[in-house]
């Protein structure tokens, strides 16, 4: 399995996140990635491969254009306007006040976020658009005919909706790869969302279609973020009622009802005769990771890995969550291993 990966991630360093009422260092870092390359290396998979660039269509063909717009300039509009420290969203079009286009730079990182989580910072942008070049590629690969291919990206991107960025992600890379599969051949493409959270910005894209099932399996939304998405009673709507499959699993979901609901999806996507499969592959359902309730080990990776390969369908592997650092290598190596089994 090819793996896609570029060094321009690191360009994104927030510096810190507001956690339990204190400014800690960002649990999306761009250590994450060191530790994956390391396990890649000890495991004796492929050296990671650098993307070309695929421009800008296939990221607008999936995000508003003011929206992207809007992250493309952000940051220079901040320091041109005299702020010097990273920029937060603090204030939104909430429920009781009014839905308007702001003007102010501070009014629109609102409008533009769904949570306040996600600090904008210098070199932000350029990052997001490596992560999603990294992501085009490893689903060129699959495209040619790889039957796999691995996106090592950050930041990641599955709470990315059309537009807004929130919960460490600013494009959605999977819908992106899901998108470009579209447009190159494949008329049926599944969308799998193993992450802890539910990835709501990927059902958002493609809730009124039928041509991308999306399905995910997440920490019940009412006791886990995004909270206001991610319900078992959201099945899609218009041409895409019946596309959409939401799995919440409670608060210490243990590997034995996981994979039951594993399956369960992966049933859906066979009825769904899905050509192409993209893998949001988050890997904070592991039972040490700092901001999420699940009860995964290392081994369970493994088994679930090859409970996809069993699948048989060409597969882009894309890089989401997972904040356990020490094992965040590990666990996502399993998977790919366990996949090629
Ligand atoms: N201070 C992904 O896994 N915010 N995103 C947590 C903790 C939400 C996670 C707040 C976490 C989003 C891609
Ligand atoms: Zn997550």
């Amino acid at each position: 399995m090819k793996t896609y990966y570029s060094p321009k991630h690191r360009l994104r360093q927030p510096k810190a996140e507001l956690h339990d009422g204190q400014w800690v260092p960002s649990f999306e870092s761009p250590e994450r990635m060191d530790h994956i390359l390391e396990a890649l290396k000890a495991r004796g998979l492929d050296e990671p491969l650098e993307p070309g660039g695929y421009g800008m269509d296939p990221v607008l063909a999936v995000h508003d254009a003011d929206y992207i717009e809007f992250l493309a300039s952000v940051w220079e509009r901040w320091v041109a306007k005299g702020h010097q420290g990273d920029a937060v969203p603090n204030i939104w079009p909430a429920r009781t006040l009014r839905d308007i286009r702001p003007q102010a730079i501070e009014a629109q990182l609102g409008y533009y976020a769904l949570a306040s989580d996600t600090t904008l910072t210098e070199g932000t942008w350029q990052a997001a658009l490596a992560a999603k070049d990294v992501t085009l590629a490893a689903t060129e690969a699959v495209l040619a005919g790889d039957s796999s291919a691995f996106a090592l990206c950050r930041p990641p991107g599955h709470h990315a909706s059309s537009s807004q960025f929130g919960g460490y992600c600013f494009l959605n890379n999977a819908v992106i790869a899901a998108q470009y599969a579209r447009d190159h051949g494949k008329q049926r493409v599944a969308v799998l969302d193993v992450d802890f959270h539910h990835g709501n910005g990927t059902q958002e894209i493609f809730y009124r279609r039928n041509d991308v099932f999306t399905t995910s399996l997440h920490g019940d939304p009412e006791h886990a973020f995004p909270f206001f998405l991610g319900r078992a009673d959201e099945t899609g709507a218009g041409a895409g009622e019946g596309f959409n499959l939401n799995l919440p699993l409670p608060n210490g979901t243990t590997y034995r009802a996981w994979a039951d609901a594993l399956e369960t999806a992966l049933t859906a996507i066979e009825d769904f005769g899905a050509e192409l499969l993209v893998v949001s592959l988050g890997v904070d359902t592991f039972e040490n990771d700092p901001i999420s309730l699940f009860k995964l080990t290392s081994d369970d990776f493994s088994d679930y890995g090859k409970r996809l390969g069993r699948l048989g369908l060409p597969t882009v592997f894309v890089m989401e969550g997972g904040y356990a650092v020490a094992e965040i290598g590990t666990n996502t190596v399993n998977v790919l291993a366990g996949f090629n089994a």
